[in-house]
């Protein structure tokens, strides 16, 4: 069924497949963009490595109570940011509520994110299929928000290859990724050369976990 944006029958939450949920421009991108910038203030995007010894083409920072982190000794989070040795930037209360009651609506009940990974990508850049596997628990979804220039996310099957479902985010858009889907792998196709108001042309997008 179709449905027009801007008729009162919009549906908020559309279910794109088994525990992924979708709200179409739910956030206040400018609210977001504010957090974020707060962050990179203090820690700014950052080109991690490998542990095989690559470079990631997508930059990172993390806000929370720990932060993902990737170098030559390992993925795993991190409890402060190991180069400039700061604990990472807070997660706002209005920012958390907001996640904490989008998940809900999607019936995972009291998620808290402890953490938040904040990705930057440049024209051109894309991330490659992965899980999301350095979080203790698996029963707790992951909540995501971009921001900025429009992209394709990718979600294969329990293998890299295949057919994918694709899936175009735009700014201001909140995915939820639980359930079944935690196991699924997914990625991001090449960022357009293109630019949007908010951030120039690059994209970000901020994934909120529940890590420890
Ligand atoms: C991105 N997102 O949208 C990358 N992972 O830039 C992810 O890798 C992701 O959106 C787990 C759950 C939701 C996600
Ligand atoms: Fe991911």
């Amino acid at each position: 069924m179709q449905h027009d944006l801007l008729s009162p029958q919009a549906p908020e939450m559309e279910k794109i497949a088994d525990g992924v949920f979708l709200f179409r421009s739910n956030v206040d991108e400018k609210q977001f963009m504010e957090q974020v910038n707060k962050v990179i203030d203090e820690i700014p995007f950052r080109h991690m490595i490998t542990p095989g010894g690559k470079k990631i083409n997508v930059a990172g920072t993390s806000m929370g109570k720990c932060g993902w982190y990737s170098d030559r000794r390992g993925y795993r989070y991190e409890m402060s940011d190991p180069i400039s040795k700061k604990p990472w930037p807070e997660i706002s209360s209005t920012i958390s509520k907001i996640i904490t009651d989008a998940a809900a609506k999607a019936g995972f009940n009291n998620f808290i994110a402890d953490s938040c990974f904040i990705n930057c990508y440049s024209p051109g850049v894309r991330l490659t299929a992965h899980i999301d596997q350095d979080e203790r628990d698996f029963t707790q979804p992951i909540v995501s928000v971009s921001l900025g220039v429009s992209a394709i996310f990718q979600i294969f099957g329990k293998t890299r290859g295949g057919k994918a479902l694709n899936i175009p985010l735009h700014s201001g858009d909140l995915l939820i990724f639980g359930g079944s889907a935690r196991r699924l792998y997914h990625g991001v196709k090449k960022l357009e050369n293109t630019v949007h108001p908010l951030t120039g042309d690059k994209r970000i997008n901020l994934t909120f976990r529940k890590a420890l």
